[in-house]
């Protein structure tokens, strides 16, 4: 590729053609100021905060969307191009509520942030703002439109990463307004819960529906016994909203958290992954090598990503994995088997979920078999950062607090369990136990990285003792079509299906990059949470599902065998198109 040589501010740059000049700029360690950018979209250049210029034009040019040439002189600062940048700033804040005490995204807005930077201290414009109403409909996401900057993030995530035009830009000119398309309710809308929307949205106009409320009324009741579980993207992403570095791993310090908040009883979600694994993989088997349903087989603990397929694609329902979501699995666990093992009356356990996702709190909502228990299995879902406010609120010192352990018996994980926190993870567990159930061996390597990474289609095919499988593992929604469309064409075709088994992740890197985990994300920070999340993985004592001794207990116990007659009671679930 051909390389450019310019000057940024007279210091001299290299970059590969085709780099923006707000990319490049960084090589020099100057931040060039965006509200609209974010770099996992396209730039269009719609805020006009990141104006430069060119050493001998007067013309403004937007950083982000203008490529650095040969020979150019850029001036990415002076007294000019401040002053017009803090005019837009200004012009914004025209339009925008003065409420930041009562925002959610105080102290975490990134206008807010610029206008402190930027020195704004008085409103040289006339105030315009246009009250709209909130839309609440969806049990995950909140849209505010009084607060919007029309920055367009949110319809640009929606419509190109997730392939699903919830959202669209209504009106014109001034009157622009961002809304769920054709001016619906979100809930009526083909939205899917993502939150990726929120998780891109610069400030406080898109953000998760906030269930803290709920939670402390369930911890100071003292007739409720208050039962938690974690995800595993959680514990390699909290530590952001503390200032640790993305990726950190922080099990420990998490459980501790938990224990101060008052939680009765601390269990990971890892383990019901575990859970999962021994019913998918037992399905799998009964499909694949038994011929008891259809192939390829795809895997369903991502919320959003069912509601996807019941909209677009009903007619692949019964390709999906019956098997419930470690969520849902752990949830009905809790209020059956560790009830009656600890005489507590169900209808007195409060169970709450920490997911990196604002689609848990759509699926505990579900009508399909989520009162399996008899009761509500799981009755609040919060995501990563109104835990990490519960914790502020709480003024529990999270840097100091020790490493604890979960409580047992349903705290025990494996690797396995952990990685499916990731994109590729919850097919890499898989694999491991459906290579034990057909071979009654062990793996003798259980890391299976031909899945592993940010490539939004990975196939691999996986060799069992010389029968091939055919893997495919998908994230974010738009890199889904490509797989599907291959499966329909090649069963249409009455021909093999290119693939046996397929795994889908609704969000960009699987739940590490989910729409409830910190704000920020990038593809930068999703890698390094994928390794904190292959750390946990590589120095646990067990590294596969079928292996983990508290999940061989309940079996023993309770359940019976993968697939039983209890198993489907509990464990499994249906789709409704
Ligand atoms: Fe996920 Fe899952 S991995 S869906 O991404 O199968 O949310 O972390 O908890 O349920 O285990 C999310 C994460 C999570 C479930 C598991
Ligand atoms: Fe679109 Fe996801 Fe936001 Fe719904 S939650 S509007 S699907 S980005």
């Amino acid at each position: 590729m051909k390389t450019i040589t310019a000057t940024i501010n007279g210091i001299q740059v290299e970059v590969p053609e085709g780099t923006s000049i707000l990319d490049a700029a960084k090589q020099t360690q100057v931040k060039i100021p965006t509200l609209c950018h974010h770099p996992d979209l396209p730039a269009w250049g719609a805020c006009g905060i990141c104006v430069v210029k060119v050493a001998g034009s007067p013309k403004m040019l937007r950083a982000c969307a203008t490529p650095l040439e040969d020979g150019m002189e850029v001036i990415t600062h002076d007294p000019e191009i401040v002053q017009v940048r803090k005019t837009v700033i200004e012009l914004i804040l025209s339009t925008h509520p003065d409420d930041c005490l009562y925002c959610p995204r105080n102290q975490n807005c990134e206008l807010q942030r610029l206008a402190a930077e930027f020195g704004v201290r008085e409103q040289p414009y006339e105030k315009n703002i246009v009250d709209l109403p909130k839309d609440s409909s969806t049990p995950s996401i909140v849209l505010d439109p009084s607060k919007c900057v029309k920055c367009g993030r949110c319809v640009n995530v929606c419509q190109s990463m997730q392939n699903v035009w919830a959202l669209e830009f209504l009106g014109r000119g001034d009157g622009t307004r961002i809304a769920p398309a054709g001016d619906i309710a979100l809930n009526d809308s083909p939205c899917i819960k993502c939150g990726q929307c929120s998780a891109h949205c610069p400030v406080g106009a898109i953000y998760e529906k906030d269930d803290t409320r709920k939670v402390w009324e369930a911890i100071m009741d003292p007739e409720i016994h208050t039962v938690v579980q974690i995800a595993p993207a959680v514990r390699v992403a909290i530590g952001e909203a503390f200032g640790y570095e993305p990726g950190t791993l922080l099990t420990g310090k998490t459980y501790a958290a938990l224990r101060r908040l008052g939680f009765d009883a601390i269990f990971d979600t890892n383990f019901a992954a575990d859970l999962t694994i021994m019913e998918e993989a037992s399905e799998f088997v009964e499909r694949f090598a038994h011929g008891k349903g259809p192939i390829p087989l795809i895997t369903t603990c991502c919320p959003s990503w069912v509601d996807y397929l019941e909209k677009y694609y009903p007619e692949m329902i019964p390709h999906f994995s019956s098997a419930k979501s470690p969520q849902m699995m752990l949830a009905a666990m809790v209020k059956t088997y560790y009830a009656q093992k600890k005489g507590i009356d169900p209808s007195k356990i409060f169970m709450v979920s920490v997911m990196p996702c604002t689609s848990k709190k759509y699926e505990i909502e579900r009508d399909e078999n989520m009162y399996s228990s008899g009761y509500k299995d799981q009755d609040a879902s919060i995501t990563t950062r109104e835990l990490a406010r519960m914790i502020k609120s709480a003024g529990i010192d999270f840097h100091n607090l020790p490493d604890e352990e979960a409580d047992q018996p349903l705290g025990i994980y494996t690797g396995a369990g952990t990685i499916f926190g990731v994109t590729g993870g919850v097919m890499e567990a898989a694999v491991r136990t459906v290579y034990y159930f057909i071979t009654g061996k062990e793996m003798e390597k259980v890391e299976y990285t031909p899945i592993r990474g940010l490539d939004g289609v990975k196939e691999a095919t996986l060799d069992i003792d010389g029968t091939q499988v055919r893997i495919a593992v998908a994230h974010s929604i738009s890199n889904v079509q490509y797989v599907l469309d291959r499966v329909k064409q090649a069963l249409q075709e009455g021909k093999e299906p290119p693939y046996h088994f397929i795994e889908v992740m609704a969000c960009r890197g699987g739940c590490v990059g989910g729409g409830g985990q910190p704000y920020g994300a990038t593809d930068e920070i999703r890698a390094k949470r994928a390794a904190g999340i292959y750390t946990d993985d590589e120095r646990s004592v067990y590294r596969c599902s079928h292996q983990n001794p508290a999940i061989k207990q309940l079996y023993e116990e309770f359940l019976e065998k993968p697939l039983s007659e209890k198993a489907h009671k509990y464990l499994h679930t249906h789709y409704t198109a």
